[in-house]
């Protein structure tokens, strides 16, 4: 496999960023940006807070009652969490990256990662170059400023993102990575949360360099064999996730005027299953899954009906989706009593199809704590 230059950029302490971009008066003090839970007055959590806050010990996740104390006596401006402005400003900031990408992923409100193999030849020197122009570029038009980290893959792009920060430039080479890597706390990695920590400490592990000698077969033993394998390619810097663009489509739907107007589920399931297949097709050239499934029937009297389902997990079968159309279209005509004019059928709640590590990461997202 060709060797990739892959980044991700983040944007630094990015409520406070915005909330200073917006009030540039309050940047040199600190800036804590808090979730009030409105239980009392200082109930809640903190967010995120400039870098002046956290040269004070303010933290994520910090109780705000906290967060004044370690300011007591100290000019700081606590504000309220405004994530339909951040959003905005995200926007923007995923615009000015993604023309630099040849492919781009929205990775979180405040970061994306890109592959640049292309646009730089592989070289990692010129994506050293493109990242300094991409910094530039947000300061310059959205007064903002980011961390880079850029590597062969995903995996060593995000830990040298962390490494620096705020406004870092941090590139890893591939012959770099075992280096780079190998001091570093398991906790480092992705999935390695406090009691897999604790488990590996036991067996004498503590480094990532410590982990990617271990054997291999012990630690399928005692983590199972995806987790086991999963850990030792990752202490190895070893990563072939791509990077994807996000569907943005929210929804496949199709609709469709019935021969006559009725309310006999047999007859409506023949233009119902046409739609189904109809659907299926898209998805299928989409590489997408869904794992809801709706229904709508327009009555006589042009009042739409619906119904709707949400699968257990998201999937690309047409059996299924003809089943559960079947179903709530059974449903739907048992709760109304008119004839239907028209029927649709439609997914959401869509998801592009994960193969192999990519299923593995987003499990391993979701678990890590
Ligand atoms: N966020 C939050 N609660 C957390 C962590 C994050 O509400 N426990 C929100 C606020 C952050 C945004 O998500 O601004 C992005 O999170 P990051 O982890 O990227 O943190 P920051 O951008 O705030 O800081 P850094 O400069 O460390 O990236
Ligand atoms: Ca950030
Ligand atoms: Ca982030």
């Amino acid at each position: 496999m060709q060797t990739r230059v892959v980044m991700l950029v983040d944007m630094d302490y990015f409520f406070a960023q915005c909330e200073e971009l917006r009030n540039p008066v309050i940047s040199v003090k600190p800036v804590v940006v808090c979730v009030f839970s409105g239980r009392s007055e200082d109930s809640g959590a903190v967010s995120t807070s400039n870098y002046v806050a956290r040269s004070y010990g303010v933290k994520s996740g910090m109780p705000i009652y906290l967060a004044k104390k370690k300011l007591e006596n100290i000019d700081a401006a606590f504000l309220p969490v405004d994530e339909k402005y951040y959003e905005e400003v995200s926007a923007k900031v995923m615009n000015v990256l993604r023309k630099h990408a040849d492919f781009f992923e929205q990775a979180g409100i405040d970061e994306a990662f890109l592959d640049v193999t292309q646009k730089t030849s592989g070289q990692f020197q010129e994506a050293r170059e493109l990242a300094s122009k991409m910094k530039n570029e947000l300061n310059t038009q959205l007064k903002l400023t980011c961390s880079i980290g850029i590597g062969p893959n995903k995996l060593v792009a995000k830990i040298a993102t962390d490494e620096r920060k705020p406004d870092g430039l941090t590139l890893i080479k591939p012959e770099q990575v075992q280096e780079f890597l190998s001091p570093m706390n398991v906790g480092r990695l992705l999935g390695v949360g406090t009691r897999t920590r604790e488990k590996m400490q036991c067996l004498g592990i503590n480094t990532v360099g410590e982990l990617a000698r271990y054997d291999t077969q012990e630690l399928n033993e005692v983590f199972g064999r995806t987790m086991g394998t999963y850990f030792h390619r990752a202490a190895l810097g070893v990563d072939d996730e791509p990077v994807e663009e996000r569907s943005e489509i929210e929804s496949f739907s199709r609709i469709s005027t019935l021969k006559q107007d009725s309310r006999d589920l047999n007859f409506i399931m023949e233009t119902a299953e046409r739609l189904c297949s109809e659907i299926h097709d898209t998805i299928v050239n989409e590489k997408t899954n869904f794992k809801t499934i709706g229904v709508i029937a327009i009555l006589k009297d042009l009042s739409p009906h619906t119904r709707s389902k949400t699968l257990e997990s998201p999937t690309d079968s047409l059996e299924v989706l003809k089943k559960n159309t079947k179903k709530l279209f059974e449903k739907l005509f048992t709760e109304t009593e008119d004839e239907a004019r028209r029927v649709g059928v439609r997914v959401s709640n869509l998801s592009k199809e994960q193969k192999g590590q990519k299923q593995l990461t987003s499990f391993i997202q979701k678990r890590s704590d």
